[in-house]
């Protein structure tokens, strides 16, 4: 039998996990959540390795928690790698009588491992500082008798765990007070969408008053510019790339290669123009759906330079986090490479230094951190096709109703976005009867007036700019349960289907209904 003394952990059992926690803290605290934190490769390599179909169950019902859980799992790991060394120099070092081995031999042992992982030694360094001072400060609390309490070997465990808890408050607060001072200057802050950025050019200053005085006055509906615009990423930890590092390059079935840096993309002629993205992952009245302001270059000028010569007419973007995706050529037309957003260089959650953006297609083709567009010769598969998504093409029309409010005339309001990608919205429709009649609500003005037809670019018919719009509908409630129906109508007068499918694996289709009781 196994006696239960014998599972129980020894104080250097102990000390070596709260080294451990101590060392991934100090990593932490020395390059934030960046690809170099230690726990971040295993991280990314479990999103890798996550079969297909857990990643879609996981991205439709537990939404980033699915991320999160690679995080704390990788985080684990990581604290179970760092505390086997810990324990090994712990046992050299008590062979030797000596807790000045242990410390030196920990913070080496963590030292090289932490390097190893994350090919940062800067990363590598803070976590040998975290470990052995974990050690170090449980020596020196061991050595020194306190009143109350006798034993040696409690002291030194819980001074390890008090140094573990220590080094992780630095770490947060380093890196809180470290995003604070990004998100007054760069890119680290969020879009910025709530002021208009006064350094802005006159083109973005305009584009966005526009957009705060065309938005319907609506509680709880946001305006047409996004105050929070989602995030949808393949990794827990985002790219953190410098400008001046970053390179594009346009590669494969060319026949002249294209390389370019940051320079030479500011260098040209910019524009811009609002693009709303939709991920293909959200439900059917989600909130994976935003809209912005979007500063950058015509994707095809790039990629006309390279002379493409490809048998499938198709290409993949690829991206600094190893995404990937692959599409038609084709449907790069009207396509920008962004490096602004709302007036603000592009944050690094939303793809800094440089994104792409694809007219009327579902988010995910929009690719982030971009490094590379290759011509290919034969069709490939993307990331989340090879998981069994089908998110290449144009977006699902989509009403959606966010609002509900109860206005002081007795009336109820009911209101959201719509979007049908670049086939454009003619009207919203509401039913307050579960479908039975149907009135035309009121649409926000468009934010784009012209139709967009390529500057002209030969065999490109026009098509509607890539843009949502608000719709609210006011009526008298009917005193009792009733079911509120919106359904779009394209601009050429389709409506939108009432088939209903979920996100997986083509997005989310359907009329959005909502049951009321007022
Ligand atoms: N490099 C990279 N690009 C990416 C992704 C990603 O994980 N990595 N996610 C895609 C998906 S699924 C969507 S819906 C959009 C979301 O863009 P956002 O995070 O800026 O809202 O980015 C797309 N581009
Ligand atoms: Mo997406």
């Amino acid at each position: 039998m196994l006696s239960l003394d014998r599972v129980r952990p020894s104080a250097d059992d102990l000390i070596a996990v709260f080294a451990a926690v101590s060392a991934v803290a100090g990593s932490y605290a020395a390059v934030g959540f960046t690809p170099a934190f230690v726990a971040s490769p295993l991280e990314r390599h479990l999103a890798r390795r996550m079969p297909g179909i857990v990643v879609s169950y996981a991205i439709q019902y537990l939404g980033s928690l699915g991320q999160q859980l690679n995080l704390v799992t990788a985080v684990g790991l990581v604290v179970a790698m760092f505390a086997v060394v810990t324990r090994l120099a712990l046992e050299i070092g008590n062979t030797q009588r000596s807790d000045i081995v242990s410390i030196i031999l920990t913070g080496a042992g963590v030292l090289l491992l932490g390097t190893v992982i994350t090919g940062s030694l800067l990363s590598g360094g803070g976590s040998a500082l975290g470990s052995a001072l974990a050690l170090a400060i449980g020596s020196a609390s061991a050595a020194v008798p306190t009143d109350g309490d006798t034993n040696p070997g409690r002291r030194r465990v819980l001074a390890s765990l008090g140094t573990a808890a220590g080094v992780s408050a630095v770490a947060v607060a380093l890196s809180s007070w470290q995003s604070d001072a990004d998100s007054a200057t760069g890119p680290e802050s969020d879009n910025g969408a709530s002021s208009v950025p006064t350094d802005a050019s006159a083109e973005v200053q305009t584009a966005l008053q526009t957009a705060s005085d065309r938005s319907l006055d609506v509680d709880g509906l946001d305006p047409l510019v996004s105050d929070d615009f989602f995030n949808v990423d393949i990794n827990a930890v985002d790219p953190d790339i410098r400008a001046e590092s970053w390179a594009l390059s346009v590669t494969g079935a060319v026949e002249d290669e294209v390389h370019v840096d940051m320079d030479d993309i500011r260098s040209m002629d910019s524009r811009s123009e609002f693009f709303t993205l939709r991920c293909v992952g959200e439900s059917r009245n989600g909130k994976k759906m935003d809209n912005a302001l979007w500063t950058g270059v015509p994707i095809m000028d790039l990629v006309e330079q390279a002379n493409p010569d490809s048998d499938c007419d198709c290409v993949m973007l690829q991206a600094a986090d190893d995404y990937f995706e692959e599409f038609p050529i084709e449907a790069l037309n009207g396509g920008m490479l962004a490096y602004e957003m709302n007036g603000r260089d592009l944050p690094r959650s939303h793809g800094y230094p440089l994104r792409a953006l694809v007219p009327g297609h579902w988010g995910e083709i929009n690719v982030k951190w971009l490094t590379e567009i290759e011509i290919l010769d034969r069709e490939a598969e993307g990331y989340w096709e090879k998981r069994g998504w089908h998110g290449t093409g144009p977006v699902n029309t989509v009403a959606k109703i966010h609002a509900v409010n109860d206005l002081d005339d007795g009336r109820t309001q009911v209101g959201g976005h719509t979007y049908a990608g670049t086939r454009g919205i003619a009207a919203v429709e509401v039913s307050t009867d579960g479908g039975d009649t149907w009135n035309e609500a009121r649409l926000s003005d468009p934010l784009v007036d012209d139709p967009v037809d390529h500057d002209g670019a030969p065999g490109q018919t026009p098509h509607s700019p890539d843009v949502w719009r608000q719709w609210s509908y006011e009526y008298e409630p009917p005193g009792g349960t009733h079911e509120v129906v919106a359904r779009a109508i394209e601009s050429n007068g389709t409506v939108q289907p009432n088939e209903e499918t979920n996100a997986f694996p083509g997005g989310p289709s359907g009329w959005v209904s909502k049951t009321l009781d007022r």
